[in-house]
């Protein structure tokens, strides 16, 4: 038996010096000068500055790089999938150590990833998926979508125990979070409630009233819900509600996700029901996750954050609390 374990440790130390001299993928512990944070080259494709939750997403990954003293190049794609392809192409010219970015929508990011994976750049997703092949990125680091539409849908039937008619505030479409919350909500949503309408207000508070007042105009007080997907959009939508000349979260019961300060905010004036936590802060652990790729570490597939649901009784309590 001894002898036995003996041979496969001669075994593996052979292998492993093999597979150094052949150049794998994984730099041996002494072969290269582990990076640093302060050696560290950062390229940040960011989606836009739709909503609070964006901005306070950015400012996290800014104020981390400056206190870690890491160096960031950061883009603003103005929610458009062709500026963050040509920001990520620029971040490959550059050499960068690694790329993060934010993917506007899940699909069509192959070729691109694949050229960042042959120019042996790690790729780490943040806050929103790409549907892409796991050898194309390093790690996702973000939350479960599809868990936050569930916890919305349960707070839409304790709010609405008798039933009736609701609509809904989709995200960006084509994005994860919109996909993922849309299908959570209807997993744990009650048979009595009715999704009578489901339209894209883009995450913005701008859209989200414009077509809220659309929602009002067609259905008028037939609505007794609104789902949004967003608080921006859920915000945009309550000032649509009391022009409408209804009160929002009494007449029209209100639920949506981020928990950022304005839907707290509007929770303490009684206008909002709830909204479920999705934490923008991502900043810390971004940066851990980039230098232990650039040094070779293999990561899971998924990091996810921890997160919460908050109600109207006791937003004022946590309101001086929250940093976003
Ligand atoms: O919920 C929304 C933002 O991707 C989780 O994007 C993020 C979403 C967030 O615009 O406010």
């Amino acid at each position: 038996m001894r002898k036995l374990s003996l041979l496969v440790v001669i075994m593996m130390a052979f292998f492993m010096l093999v597979g150094c001299g052949s150049g794998g993928e994984e730099p041996a512990a002494d072969d290269a000068a582990e990076e640093t944070f302060e050696t560290l080259v950062v390229g940040y494709a960011q989606i836009g500055a739709e909503s609070e939750w964006r901005t306070a997403n950015t400012a996290s990954i800014k104020e981390t790089a400056e206190e870690l003293g890491v160096e960031l190049k950061f883009s603003d794609a103005q929610q458009k999938q062709e500026n963050q392809i040509a920001a990520i192409r620029s971040y490959i010219a550059e050499d960068v150590d690694v790329i993060g970015f934010s993917p506007v929508v899940e699909t069509g990011w192959e070729t691109v990833l694949q050229e960042a994976k042959d120019a042996g750049i790690p790729v780490i997703m943040v806050d929103r998926r790409a549907d892409v092949p796991r050898e194309l990125y390093a790690t996702y680091l973000g939350s479960d979508f599809v868990e936050e539409g569930r916890k919305a849908g349960n707070e839409m039937n304790t709010l609405l125990p008798d039933g009736g008619k609701i609509v809904e505030l989709v995200g960006t479409v084509g994005s994860a979070p919109a996909n993922d919350r849309y299908s959570g909500f209807r997993d744990t949503l009650a048979d009595n409630i009715e999704i009578i309408d489901s339209q894209s207000g883009d995450f913005t508070r701008a859209q989200g009233k414009e077509v809220m007042e659309a929602f009002l105009k067609n259905y008028g007080d037939e609505i007794v819900g609104l789902y949004a997907h967003n608080d921006d959009m859920a915000i945009g939508a309550i000032q649509a509600i009391e022009e409408f000349g209804l009160e929002p979260g009494v007449d029209i019961k209100i639920v949506s996700i981020d928990a950022v300060r304005g839907a707290f905010e509007a929770m303490i004036a009684g206008k909002l029901n709830v909204t479920v936590e999705c934490n923008p802060l991502l900043g810390p652990q971004f940066y851990d996750l980039a230098l232990r790729a650039v040094n070779g570490e293999q990561l899971p597939e998924w990091v996810p954050s921890e997160e919460s649901v908050y109600y109207p009784d006791n937003a004022a309590e946590l309101l001086p609390e929250r940093q976003y």
